[in-house]
């Protein structure tokens, strides 16, 4: 292939972005086999809890009456309040808005009627497969919680594989309320006691071999507050210690860990209701220095915390930073963010995931993500040609592809 100029440069990096095939490694979506717990269609699309933390800041209705409306209620509330009521200029009213123009619904009646007629027409296997076809995401991996009774039972009864959807054994009730879940284990045949004894030991690590290998999960991953610390006189240290790494070791899979949320400051908004600490980048340290066999996927929650992980990732080929993570997935932190990481890590990192929870949200959250992905990448690549350095398309599309999905599966099959 030849050797591209400046002028072309901008052409060849949107349309190597836009047609790359996106795996998206962190998403609450489900695989069309777990039935309603994959959430789809505009009403879903309204009440996302983003919309939720906005809307309440304009109604001042006890959180319960809102709690007890109709989802078609609340999505009303929602669309009146923050669509008609204000201009939808947030990223996440936007977001709506992107995926009803990419479906190719013309809102300018602003009429939601109209959009619930549109997908009252529409199935939930067919749907599935507009939306990877509109969004161009080739795989999403979902989050599977072994302790969610209705996600539990299609695992054991029902569950039916879809290559599109890979699984991630999710283990938050088990590092962060132990005291409260041991005695599941117990029930379900696991011989366990609180007390964290060796055969205790030896069994929770029974557990996340059997539900690792049942999902066939990619990857293990928890979600942690930013007091998290390592070492630490706590049971989650000592589970994270002698049963997950060991676990994550002899499968040769990562530990995602996604740290900084302040869980429920405000109940009353429930799923909208959590928040944000800067955490210690020192335990991210301290980790990937003491088990270097290893693999740490990381996304830190507070903006403050972005730039030492950048650094320390520098440190560490056992730690792969992912994602703009939730209150950081706006256009301009991800910008800033991304910014960061293509100047301290080049191509190794993997810039964004969804965190989709709504199966459209796919449609909009890659849409406006590969767009400041390829802008940030065009000024990279634009700095690179003033230093007289020759770039061929095939370099471009070799970089984008990992950034969107190789660098993923090369960290998931990592030999330390
Ligand atoms: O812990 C997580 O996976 C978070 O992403 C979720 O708890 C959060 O509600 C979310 O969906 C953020 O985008
Ligand atoms: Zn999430």
């Amino acid at each position: 292939m030849a050797i591209i100029g400046v002028k072309k440069l901008k052409t060849v990096v949107d349309t190597a972005v836009a047609e790359v095939e996106i795996t998206d490694v962190h998403t609450h979506l489900y695989a069309p086999c777990f039935g309603d717990l994959l959430l789809w269609g505009v009403d879903e699309l309204l009440t996302y809890h983003y919309l939720v933390a906005e809307v309440f800041k304009w109604i001042d209705m006890p959180y319960h009456d809102f709690w007890n409306m109709s989802k078609e209620e609340q999505a009303d509330l929602i669309w009146k309040t923050l669509f008609l009521d204000n201009s939808p200029y947030s990223e996440a009213c936007r977001g709506v808005l992107t995926v009803l123009n990419r479906l190719g619904l013309n809102m300018a009646n602003r009429d939601l009627n109209a959009c619930r007629k549109f997908f009252s027409q529409k199935n939930m296997e067919d749907y599935v497969d507009q939306v990877f076809e509109l969004s161009r995401v080739k795989e999403v991996v979902m989050t599977n919680d072994p302790f969610d009774d209705d996600e539990r039972r299609v695992w054991l009864e029902s569950y039916k594989a879809d290559p599109r959807f890979k699984a991630a054994l999710r283990i938050d009730p088990l590092l962060n309320t132990w005291d409260r879940v041991w005695m599941k284990l117990k029930e379900w045949g696991y011989h366990v006691e609180e007390e964290l004894n060796p055969t205790t030991l030896k069994e929770i690590r029974r557990f996340l071999s059997d539900w690792a290998n049942r999902m066939q999960a990619v990857y293990m991953a928890v979600s942690l507050p930013p007091t998290f610390a390592f070492p630490e006189d706590s049971s989650r240290a000592i589970i994270i210690e002698e049963c997950v790494l060991p676990v994550c070791r002899e499968l040769k899979i990562p530990l995602a860990m996604m740290i900084g949320v302040k869980k429920l400051v405000n109940p009353g908004l429930v799923l909208a209701g959590d928040s944000v600490g800067k955490s210690s980048i020192e335990t991210v340290e301290y980790l990937c220095a003491n088990f270097p066999y290893n693999k740490f996927m990381v996304t830190m929650l507070s903006r403050e915390n972005q730039h030492e992980l950048c650094v320390v990732a520098r440190k560490f080929r056992n730690l792969m930073v992912f994602g703009c993570w939730w209150f950081l997935n706006n256009p301009s932190l991800i910008d800033e963010m991304t910014r960061m990481r293509f100047e301290l890590l080049g191509v190794s990192v993997i810039p964004q995931h969804s965190d989709a929870r709504v199966l459209d949200q796919l449609i909009y959250k890659w849409a406006h993500s590969r767009r400041i992905i390829a802008d940030v990448l065009f000024d990279k690549y634009k700095d690179l040609m003033e230093t007289g350095w020759k770039l061929e398309e095939t370099d471009i599309r070799r970089d984008v592809e990992k950034l969107f999905s190789r660098n993923f599966w090369d960290f998931v099959n990592k030999k330390l």
